[in-house]
């Protein structure tokens, strides 16, 4: 039986950009963020980067977790995972690892990134997977109706706080760049533009690319700091730094993440190294990845399997 993967994406390729339009899913459910929610900011630059790169719906993977952000895969037509809170990244790495065709794009909200799934966030930046992960960062646990999330800010007032949080705010981008992550950046759904070439260049990065995705929830957060205006590094003269050295993106990030709270929004690429190999680029030096992906092997009759108990028997 022969079997056709519709899937296989050739990077080096020199590709047409694609009708964004046909990431946008031909049946219910039409998406059901409250009006003014910055995850359609999301869902916009999404599909305007996968169009612009040449994408087609049937060479991508969304894997989401749980949230207001984690209705993304429902939204988006693709081959798509709404898995549970926090364990985007586990499946997103699954996948990858069985299809290393398949384009890997994992989201979630700051609760389910930086919260419940932080040990699996530190992990694959730190094993540097080859894929994309998108965190809605609404200083908030959206879905649950407004209680403080890992990135509010000390003394954000909430059900769950009310007398205002005394917890120092996780720093997203630095613990990004310690843990491993080869692309780190923040966006926000105020910048569309730049939302959309940070998407893109998230994508084309061979290794994990980290996005902080700034959107405002004007139904739980109504303070919340995404609403003053944004400053891109990129565009700035008061901003030089060397993206691609590790401790000059440190300390820009130190800074960034401080200013967050002051009433300065920073966004941009803050680093990037090209020159890491992902995981599955290690892996496959070592001979460990095969090169056709788990669907075609399974297809193939004369595939012979290695059990377990047989690689146990080989190291006899
Ligand atoms: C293990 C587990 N704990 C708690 C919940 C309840 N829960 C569902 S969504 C959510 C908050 C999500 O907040 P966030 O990840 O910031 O996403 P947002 O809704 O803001 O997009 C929580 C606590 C759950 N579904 N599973
Ligand atoms: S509750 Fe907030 S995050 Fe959720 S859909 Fe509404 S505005 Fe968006």
């Amino acid at each position: 039986m022969s079997f056709t993967p519709l899937h296989q994406h050739d990077d080096d390729a020199e590709r047409e950009p694609t009708d964004r339009e046909a990431f946008t899913p031909g049946i219910e459910p039409q998406a059901t963020w409250c009006p003014g929610c910055g995850d359609f900011g999301v869902l916009k630059a999404l599909k305007g980067a996968m169009g612009d790169l040449g994408y087609t719906p049937e060479e991508v993977l969304l894997v989401t977790g749980i949230g207001c952000s984690g209705k993304l895969s429902s939204y988006f037509e693709s081959y798509g995972f709404h898995s549970i809170h926090g364990r985007s990244l586990p499946v997103a790495r699954a996948a990858k690892l069985a299809n290393p065709g398949l384009e890997v794009v994992a989201a979630g909200g700051d609760g389910d990134g930086y919260g419940i799934g932080g040990n699996h966030f530190v992990h694959t930046a730190r094993e540097n997977h080859d894929m994309t992960y998108i965190v809605f960062n609404n200083e908030i646990f959206g879905l649950t109706k407004g209680q403080t999330s890992p990135t509010s800010p000390m003394g954000h007032k909430s059900k769950t706080q009310p007398h205002g949080s005394a917890k120092a705010p996780i720093r997203p981008l630095s613990l990004s760049l310690v843990g491993g992550a080869s692309y780190v950046a923040r966006t926000a759904a105020v910048n569309p533009n730049q939302a959309q070439e940070i998407i893109k260049e998230a994508i084309q990065h061979d290794g994990f690319a980290h996005v902080d995705f700034l959107t405002q929830c004007p139904t739980w957060n109504k303070d919340a700091k995404q609403y003053v205006p944004y400053i891109d590094v990129q565009q700035s003269d008061d901003y030089e730094f060397d993206y691609h050295d590790r401790r000059e993106a440190s300390e820009m990030m130190h800074d960034v993440e401080d200013a967050l709270h002051e009433g300065e929004v920073l966004t941009g690429r803050f680093y990037h190294d090209p020159d890491r190999p992902s995981y599955q680029e290690e892996k496959r030096a070592h001979g460990d990845v095969p090169e056709d992906s788990l669907a075609e092997r399974y297809h193939d009759d004369d595939y012979e399997w290695e059990r377990s108990y047989d690689l146990m028997d080989a190291h006899k």
